[in-house]
Parts: C-alpha cells; structure tokens; sequence
C-alpha cells in the first residue's frame, strides 16, 4: 500500500536523522533517482582509457582491460545529492582511489584533484578526501554492473561527500598544486561539498 510505504520510509528517516546518518537538508530516499547534466555516452571498450596526469611521480594511461585487473574491494556507503536526496547502504564494488595513488605517486605538491569524465564533465576535490579508505572507481552496485545512466562502465564514488563530486563516466584525473572549479563548481556550487556541513553552495 502505497501510504503503509511512505509511512514506513518516513520513520526510517526520522530513525536516521536522530541517529546522526542523515545529513541536514535531506530526505531518504528508496529509489534511485539519475542526475547528471547533458546526455549519456556511449562505451567502447576499445577506445576507452583512464589517464592519471598532473602532479604524479609515473603518469599512467589504463586500458579497459588494464582497469579492470587492478584490485577491487566492495564498500557499503549513503549518498548525498545536493539537490536534497540521500540513499542509504549502496553496496559498490570497484577500484580503490589509493589503489591507483599507488602506482602513480603523488607528489609532495600535489594537494587537490580534478576528476575527469566523458563529454568534459570535471569535479575538483581535495586529495585527502579523494584519497580516502572509502573513495572508489565502482564498476557495480549491489552486485550489478552501473547501468549507462548511472555512469557505466565506472563511475567515481567518494561517500562522504555530495554526490556531485561522484563522477560517472569517469576517464581519469590530475592532481594539482592548487584547488581550481570544476563543472559545477564553476556555476557556483561548493568547492569541497561536506554534506554534514551543508557545503552547497558558496565557499563555505
Ligand atoms: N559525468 C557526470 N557525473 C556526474 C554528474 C554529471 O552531470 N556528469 N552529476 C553528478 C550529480 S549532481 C549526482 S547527484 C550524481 C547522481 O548519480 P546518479 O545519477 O547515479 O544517481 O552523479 C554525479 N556525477
Ligand atoms: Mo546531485
């Protein structure tokens, strides 16, 4: 029954919001809602490749194939859009960010990053949040491959921060001396996006 569900998804949000797991401002969500700006690329396998640039001991440039037989690990996280959902427990299996920070080595000047996405889609974050335990490239959720509107075939995930830093489609990144906009920072959105913190828009 339609009302018994949203009765249901209400407690459990009132549940997580007193148990501190639902950032302010947002309200659960059991769907899985897609968001992104312009249209869906299309994936060749052959073309595709993930290049690490920038401020990095060995620049490196993966093949699909190369990509994929890079280690992986499964991390269960919640997701925020800022556009004021949240959905909880997404089981992602993929690459681990440090997993690649390792074979390419930062260098000391190396403080924030810019993630690179097909159709020149880009997000900035600092290095140490992208650098985190949890941040990965995903290839699925819950046990299924990324359908192509939710990023296939890999997609960044950085769960503690809004998920406009988790980008689909992803093709690479660069690190950097110094923080610059990405494509939503540049129209005004947060340049670090803590949802705890309510990082929306603005510096702070
Ligand atoms: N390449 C790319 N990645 C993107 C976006 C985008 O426009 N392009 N939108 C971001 C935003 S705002 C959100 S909320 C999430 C949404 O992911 P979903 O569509 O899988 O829910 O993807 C993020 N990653
Ligand atoms: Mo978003």
């Amino acid at each position: 029954m339609l009302f018994g569900e949203d009765t249901e998804r209400k407690q459990l949000e009132r549940a997580m919001r007193d148990a501190g797991r639902l950032p302010p401002g947002q309200s659960l969500t059991l769907k899985w809602p897609v968001l992104h700006a312009g249209s869906v690329p299309r994936f060749d396998p052959e073309r595709w490749d993930f290049e690490v640039k920038g401020l990095v001991e060995k620049p490196m440039r993966f093949t699909w194939q190369e990509f994929n037989k890079l280690p992986q690990r499964e991390v269960v996280a919640d997701f925020h859009c800022v556009t004021r959902w949240s959905r909880f427990d997404n089981r992602w299996k993929g690459v681990p960010v440090m997993e690649i920070l390792k074979l390419v080595g930062a260098k000391p000047e190396a403080r924030y990053v810019m993630v690179n996405a097909e159709h020149g889609y880009t997000a900035n974050l600092p290095l140490a949040d992208f650098a985190s335990p949890k941040s990965l490239f995903a290839f699925l959720h819950d046990g299924e491959p990324l359908t192509a509107e939710h990023g296939y075939p890999a997609r960044l995930i950085v769960p503690h921060l809004y998920a406009w830093k988790s980008v689909k489609w992803v093709r690479g990144f660069e690190l950097l001396p110094e923080d610059q906009p990405g494509f939503w920072e540049q129209n005004g959105y947060n340049m670090h996006g803590d949802p705890f913190k309510e990082q929306r828009f603005g510096t702070d």
